[in-house]
């Protein structure tokens, strides 16, 4: 009697481990993420980079990616400091959104010393350095730039304007959307005799500032202004009830040209007091989660991403947009 029961013990005890060793390891698969990814946002200045945000995140889930993401407060500073965090943590892949295109030299190197990609998401950096990044997932700001420029040139040939007097109010100083939607407006319209640009002011993409510089424009120049060329959403609704308050009618006494297309600017453009809107899509969270698992897979990957981009317009009927989700 002793025998067997023992022999039973022993084949239960092997039965268990080998099950319950498999059943482990099956678990650890599970909890597992297929991808580690550090990115920092740069905060939470616009409707554009709350669903910026809210797409990474989503996105993030959906290809079972556990994603370290942190809020710089609209300070590189504290992107810096989160690089670093994601460096000690020893991240397969860091992600970030540069607020401005300089002084990112040493963090970036650090992070290729200790042999961690990085993909610069939304804004690009400006680097003598090689190899510090390995892409950039975002806008074709430039492009955003021209059709904001083509639009104008259509819009004053249709009112039969000979004298376009331009007020630009711009996004955050040394940042690339700000850099290239002004060069690309800029562009566009140099050859046109009829275009004068009167000021290009600091708005920092915010509403408040927006409102700041709309108040100081109108003071400068009054009713000489024809257009307000915004460079986001954002800054162009806080600067709308100024005109208004000014006894503008914006959209009509105004030509008023907006970049990023969220829900809020479209329903204005509908109402007629907006009457240009170029879309740019904060939704860049797929082509991340795809490149992040590629490079952490050992492939290449394409340098440039730019997602495809249209724009909204009075030319158009504006009744049929649909719902644009941020
Ligand atoms: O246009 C603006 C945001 O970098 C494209 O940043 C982004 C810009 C966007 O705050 O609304």
């Amino acid at each position: 009697m002793r025998k067997p029961s023992k022999l039973l013990f022993i084949l239960s005890c092997l039965l268990l481990i080998i099950f319950g060793a498999g059943c482990g390891a099956e678990n650890e698969a599970a909890n597992d993420p297929k991808l580690l990814l550090g990115f920092s946002q740069i905060g939470a200045e616009s409707a554009w980079r709350i669903g910026n945000t809210r797409d990474i995140e989503e996105q993030a889930g959906n290809y079972d990616v556990s994603l370290m993401l942190e809020d710089a407060n609209q300070k590189q500073e504290n992107q810096i400091a989160a690089i670093r965090r994601f460096i000690a943590y020893k991240v397969d892949v860091i992600a970030f959104s540069p607020i401005v295109e300089d002084g990112w030299d040493n963090v970036l190197l650090e992070a290729k010393n200790a042999g961690i990609p990085v993909i610069l998401v939304d804004r690009d950096i400006s680097t003598e350095k090689e190899g510090l990044t390995t892409c950039v997932i975002g806008a074709d700001f430039y492009h955003e730039g021209v059709m904001a420029g083509e639009y104008l040139i259509r819009k004053a040939d249709s009112l039969g304007l000979s004298q376009v007097n331009i007020v630009e109010i711009t996004g955050t100083e040394n940042s690339t959307p700000m850099r290239q939607r002004q060069a690309g407006f800029m562009d566009t319209i140099k050859d046109d005799k009829r275009m004068r640009v009167l000021e290009s002011i600091d708005g920092d993409f915010l509403k408040s500032r927006g409102a700041e510089c709309m108040r100081s424009l109108l003071e400068s120049y009054g009713d000489k202004i024809d257009v307000v060329y915004s460079h986001n959403d954002e800054m162009t609704l806080g600067a709308l009830p100024e005109i208004e308050k000014a006894g503008y009618v914006p959209g009509s006494d105004m030509i008023i040209i907006s970049i990023d297309a969220g829900q809020k600017a479209i329903d204005v453009l509908k109402e007629g007091r907006i009457n240009c809107v170029v879309e740019c899509t904060p939704k860049l969270g797929k082509e991340l989660m795809e490149t992040a698992l590629k490079l952490k897979a050992g492939e290449s990957v394409d340098p440039v991403i730019h997602p495809d981009e249209q724009f909204f317009s009075d030319e158009q009927d504006t009744g049929s947009i649909p719902p644009r989700g941020y």
